[in-house]
């Protein structure tokens, strides 16, 4: 195991380099980003101000909304003359969010990155499979520097062309492999379909993020790989992937790389703190970054925070799996849940296969759900084929209980043949949002 000395790091020594840091930050930002100049002076803030880590709760919060209305540029805190690059977030709707990058910057999300594949269980000389895609997005050149940075032979084969992944899989002899949980998943499929066993292959970690998955996908990608599967976090705003990792001697949550950002977790309506262990928003401010340095930003994602020493050893705050997004929530005849809730509950069921949207519709002034699943090639085998059988209408009751006793949530339930969901070349589209065309009685 290799840890860094910072990940050991007591709680006194972390946050009195979180303060310096911070504090460093804020007066940055403060003298060159006019956004966070008007918004401390708005409350009479000044970079002074701030004496203690429990201080930034003085400072406002950064929404991606504040971000997209000084599009592309004007968040940026260098001159362009010190900025190498560019990303910008997977917008689903409008411009999509641009964050920038100085030399120091990329070094930095190298090094972060190192440290998260090290954690996870890569090492110098054995090769790096990264199906994340590369471009905009920050999966694929996230990993690809961080991987670099680590000494592993890095193979940047981005996403889609089942055939070539598979093929470079079976010569090159990846130990590590990255890309969404849902894409891989597709690719291990794909391999089975092709009469091969995923699990004899050389992969032995899983680095899976960029969209929220379960622990129950978890145990069916461990499952049909053979390898550990540890779950990675990140978004462009705070820096690309790795602000968060799991280690694979705990795997029960992801540790922050805390010493470059600064975590919170506010309940979305109030914008108070919640308590240490208790599921909010995340909230992150970055203590390092120089082209996008950024205070208080609401990620939308829901998770919760907890300190302690974990069984790896180390020492940092560690966030819970990410449950899903502020707006990927569903509010269902008034319960509140998330796609990977019922993901959790579903990937239970033999007769499943591990796919499943959900199309929202509006029925009057109510959203209504319909939940399609997609059976798995050998029940669909065992009832030859027929969509129609009667045995589908018994698993379509069982699915509706299911939901019913596991997320307390009633909902239509669509049986689908084998692939006849689609699958994700990237993040996994699981809510189909049909309101817009909604017919209004
Ligand atoms: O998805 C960065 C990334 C790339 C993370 C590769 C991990 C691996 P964005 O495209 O800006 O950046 O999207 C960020 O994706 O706010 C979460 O909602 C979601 N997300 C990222 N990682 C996870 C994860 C990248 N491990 C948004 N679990 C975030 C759940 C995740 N959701």
């Amino acid at each position: 195991m290799i840890l860094h000395e910072i990940e050991t790091a007591g709680r006194d020594q972390m946050e009195s380099l979180q303060l310096e840091r911070l504090r460093r930050t804020v007066n940055s930002v403060y003298h060159s980003v006019p956004f966070y100049r008007n918004h401390f002076e708005q409350r009479n803030l000044h970079p002074e101000d701030l004496q203690s880590l429990e201080d930034i709760k003085m400072l406002p919060l950064t929404t991606k909304a504040d971000l997209r209305a000084h599009y592309p540029f004007g968040m940026f805190a260098v001159k362009r003359e010190e900025m190498v690059r560019v990303h910008a977030s997977s917008g689903t709707s409008g411009k999509p969010t641009v964050v920038g990058y100085t030399r120091n910057d990329i070094d930095l999300w190298g090094d972060l990155v190192a440290r998260a594949i090290a954690m996870a269980g890569g090492r110098p000389g054995s090769v790096l499979h990264n199906a994340y895609g590369y471009g905009l997005f920050t999966g694929g050149l996230g990993l690809h520097y961080g991987s670099e940075k680590l000494g592993m032979i890095t193979v940047p084969v981005s996403g889609g062309n089942m055939d070539r992944q598979i093929t470079l899989i079976e010569d090159f002899k990846p130990t590590v492999i990255c890309g969404t949980p849902s894409y891989v998943l597709n690719l291990a499929e794909t391999i089975e379909a092709q009469g091969k066993d995923p699990a004899a292959l050389s992969l032995e970690v899983g680095i899976f993020g960029a969209e929220p998955w379960s622990d129950k996908m978890r145990e069916t990608l461990e499952g049909i790989l053979g390898i550990k599967a540890c779950d990675i976090y990140g978004l462009s705003e705070v820096i690309g992937p790795g602000v968060a990792m799991e280690c694979p001697e705990a795997q029960d949550g992801l540790h922050i790389a805390e010493d470059h950002f600064l975590a919170e977790v506010i309940d979305p309506d109030t914008l108070e703190p919640v308590p240490d262990g208790e599921t909010g928003e995340l909230v992150f401010t970055s203590l390092t970054k120089e082209a996008f340095p950024i205070i208080r930003y609401r990620t939308g994602d829901i998770a919760s925070i907890r300190h302690g020493t974990c069984a790896c050893g180390r020492t940092t705050v560690k966030m819970s799996r990410v449950k899903g997004r502020v707006d990927d929530m569903l509010i269902i005849r008034g319960v509140n849940v998330f796609p990977s809730e019922m993901e959790h509950h579903l990937l239970g069921l033999d007769e499943l296969a591990p796919h499943y949207q959900l199309h929202v519709r509006k029925k009057g002034a109510l959203d209504t759900v319909e939940l399609h699943v997609e059976v798995s090639p050998e029940y669909f085998a065992g009832i030859t084929g027929d969509i129609h059988h009667e045995k589908v209408h018994e698993l379509t009751s069982k699915v509706q209980r299911l939901m019913k006793n596991g997320c307390l949530v009633s909902m239509d339930v669509k049986v689908r043949a084998p692939r006849e969901i689609p699958r994700s070349e990237g993040k996994a589209i699981r809510i189909v949002d049909l309101r817009e065309e909604a017919v209004l009685p």
